[in-house]
């Protein structure tokens, strides 16, 4: 799953635009809907209106067929080619991207690959640029014309910039592990981002920290799906509606956490370790897991969500 969270990567264009799109306009002029107050789209670019209310109300969004399937492969493949060789394409002087994320069961020696490759131990990729520079492929994926015009609909502006670059795949066998789990969480937890005050806290009412808030704060997380993902294979899932909860406290998962899709106790299977920066919220009520939503695409189909979103991608 290729994604590119925080403001899609974008080198520098001219684009037209309109002030008042910027701050969440009424849509029902040009829509021919009742007008209402959109807060975390703006109005200007391809998303229908259908499309903008379902994701102010729902805090994520599903783009189906977005990408040609066709146009997928090449991604996974120049994916398994980095992981293959990361002497050279990960920490060499010519590499392209910064990082690749092994399994702590792998990085411990407590799993061993045996005579699979080197893909089988890594879950995720992280920067689309490296030592040596840009890569061609992440990057000119993530600067698809297509995509960018989608991107500047959630983030509210054609100032487009990335804060983390990622492609993650969880191969089989790691998965009995339980470790490649990520928690349920919100990525503002990771990147908070907003407008500061005088004494540099940043503002609860206008950038969704305070609960109810749904305030645009310029931040989408984007996920293509390369290859197709299901419930089974790990895809991403989501608590609808949980955008309006506030930023709500992170740790990493302990005992009887409400954390885990599967509603498996976290520790029993995993064994208490935890891959490094994979914190979940504390708090989800039963609730909140019953209404959970897979995000089950096919290649080529896109996802979106604001940074306030409870979400994860399973093992
Ligand atoms: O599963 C992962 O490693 C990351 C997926 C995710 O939910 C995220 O990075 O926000």
């Amino acid at each position: 799953m290729a994604r590119s969270r925080r403001r899609a990567a974008a080198q520098p264009r001219r684009l037209r635009r309109l002030a008042a799109h910027l701050h969440g306009a009424p849509i029902g002029a040009r829509d021919g809907h009742q007008p209402e107050q959109l807060e975390l789209t703006v109005a200007d670019g391809p998303l229908t209106a259908e499309q903008r209310q379902a994701y102010e109300r729902d805090g994520y969004l599903i783009c189906r067929s977005f990408f040609p399937r066709a146009a997928m492969a090449p991604l996974h493949e120049h994916y398994l080619e980095i992981c293959r060789d990361p002497l050279t394409k990960v920490k060499g002087p010519d590499a392209r991207v910064s990082s690749l994320v092994r399994d702590i069961n792998v990085v411990d020696g407590s799993h061993d690959l045996g005579d699979l490759g080197l893909e089988y131990g890594v879950i995720k990729m992280n920067g689309f640029v490296g030592l040596g520079g840009e890569d061609e492929v992440f990057c000119g994926f993530a600067r698809d014309e297509k995509l960018l015009r989608y991107i500047e609909q959630f983030v509210g502006s054609d100032e487009l910039d990335t804060f983390s670059e990622m492609y993650v795949c969880k191969p089989p066998g790691l998965d009995e592990l339980d470790t490649t789990r990520h928690p349920l969480h919100q990525d503002l937890f990771y990147m908070p981002r907003g407008e500061r005050d005088s004494e540099g806290r940043l503002s609860a009412e206008r950038h969704g920290y305070a609960p109810g808030c749904t305030a645009r704060n310029g931040v989408v997380c984007a996920y293509t799906a390369v290859l197709k993902a299901t419930t089974e294979n790990g895809a991403l899932v989501c608590i609808p509606a949980s955008h309006r909860r506030g930023l709500r406290r992170h740790s990493y998962p302990t005992p009887g956490q409400n954390a885990d899709p599967s509603g498996a106790p976290w520790e029993a299977s995993s064994g208490g370790k935890n891959n490094i920066g994979y914190f979940g919220v504390q708090d989800v009520t039963d609730e909140e897991m019953a209404t959970i939503v897979p995000f089950t695409l096919d290649p080529g189909d896109v996802s979106a969500a604001p940074s306030f979103s409870l979400f994860c991608a399973a093992s």
